[in-house]
């Protein structure tokens, strides 16, 4: 049954490229293994079934075998142009659970143009959250309510005004923190907006609060209406556990809200480590079609997984900067069109003394969120924004974080209690 391996076959440039690792199953050769995958994912099953020429032509191809490296081309008439549910119920569905496979990981997607015009892409962007914030060029500095949950309505704005009056950007709920007894979603944006007003006046800087939407999708929409009826410009949502209906729905009501999308990626690595699974690029870029204007892509320095080539690798597809054209798939700059590029989000065990490295990995054009590495601070919230933004402030200036620690106290403190490198 090896009719769907064609290493000759030349690609349409209207067919999905599927990179897969696969490790196959014992005793089965990793040719078997990718015919398997090739039609359990487009048109076959198991075993032999009759269909007509006119079926046959939709089948997906392995064009390539390289090691346990494969590619698969799919016709793209296999899928609903705008649906992303269905479409990873093809490439990213029954297959990773085939027992001809061992171990299998969708590695890298490169979208035809008719599906990514099918989605609607982000509202912002980096330059738009850039203008919508009013920093041009240094990183923008975000914290997390902390701790994660449990401070009632009032406690949670007055630890975001702190946060804000120390100098962070924006202030974001934590990602399981939605509608609890403890914590009431209007009253926690209600509260959190006036103390930002109230900040914003003190300090003459733009500050943004990002609200937790995440629930189920009617839900969701109500509370995504209710930020923007309370003069909100942001909404988070945890994009994998809402799923991708969920977050295309609310990208849908966003084209009349006109809000900020924050994609926090709680859970994806269950699926994203090891070679089992997708791969965070593949999450980002599916993030990115749908259209969030920021998301969460990993520190390298911090204190979740993610090694240096990939968290700069996925910074690079949803900023598309120095895109390694050896590296993507995704060929030609102009790849994404008119897809704006995403804001990648740098947060996990972050604290001042990691600043200068994280910046010298990832560049300017990120986001770097730091909860426990402001609330944790010795002198308090206030002090850790300040920190924070000190440390910022001295790598725009090239300065070392010693150095400057010396004239910056609240620097200086958070140096001695967490180190740097
Ligand atoms: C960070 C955080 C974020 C993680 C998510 C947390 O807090 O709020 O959810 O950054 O990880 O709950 O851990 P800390 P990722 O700054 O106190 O670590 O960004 O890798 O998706
Ligand atoms: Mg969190």
């Amino acid at each position: 049954m090896a009719e769907y391996i064609d290493t000759g076959y030349e690609p349409r440039a209207s067919d999905l490229i599927c990179e897969f690792y696969v490790k196959p199953a014992k005793g089965i050769s990793v040719e078997e293994a990718a015919n398997h995958i090739a039609a359990e994912s487009s048109i076959g099953t198991w075993t032999e079934i009759r269909m007509s020429k006119k079926i046959k032509e939709m089948k997906a191809r392995v064009f390539e075998i390289d090691g346990n490296w494969i590619k698969i081309a799919y016709p793209s008439i296999l899928f609903e142009p705008g649906n992303m549910p269905q479409i990873l119920s093809s490439i990213a569905g029954n297959i990773f659970g085939m027992k001809i496979v061992e171990k299998l990981r969708l590695e890298d997607v490169r979208w035809p143009k008719d599906i990514m015009k099918s989605f609607k892409g982000p509202r912002f962007g980096v330059n738009g959250v850039r203008s919508l914030i009013k920093v041009k060029n240094r990183p923008l500095i975000g914290t997390i309510v902390k701790p994660k949950i449990g401070l009632n309505e009032g406690k949670h704005a007055k630890v975001a005004y702190e946060a804000w009056c120390g100098g962070v950007d924006i202030v974001k709920d934590d990602e399981n923190l939605t509608n609890q007894s403890f914590n009431h979603f209007k009253k926690r944006v209600i509260m959190t907006l006036k103390t930002r007003e109230k900040a914003e006046k003190e300090t003459g800087e733009r500050k943004m609060y990002m609200p937790n939407v995440s629930a189920e999708v009617h839900e969701m929409e109500k509370r995504a209406k209710f930020v923007k009826e309370s003069g909100g410009e942001y909404i988070m949502v945890d994009i994998i556990t809402v799923g991708w209906a969920g977050l295309q729905s609310i990208r849908n009501l966003n084209e009349e809200l006109g809000m900020v999308i924050h994609a926090h990626r709680a859970g994806h690595a269950a699926f994203t480590r090891g070679m089992h699974g997708i791969s965070m690029i593949v999450v980002a870029d599916i993030a990115r079609l749908i259209g969030v204007d920021q998301i969460h892509v990993g520190t390298v320095v911090g204190k979740m997984v993610g090694k240096q080539d990939e968290v700069v690798r996925i910074r690079e597809e949803i900023e598309e900067r120095f895109v390694d054209e050896e590296k993507s798939m995704h060929r030609l700059a102009e790849y994404w069109g008119n897809i704006k590029p995403v804001f990648a989000v740098c947060s996990g065990g972050i604290h001042p003394g990691l600043v200068s490295k994280l910046i010298e990995i990832m560049g300017n054009d990120i986001i770097i969120q730091a909860g426990g590495g402001i609330h944790g601070h010795p002198l308090g919230t206030k002090a850790g924004a300040k920190a924070m933004r000190q440390a910022v402030d001295a790598v725009m200036n090239n300065i070392p974080l010693k150095e400057y620690a010396k004239e910056h106290k609240e620097l200086g403190v958070a140096l001695n209690k967490w180190g740097f490198i």
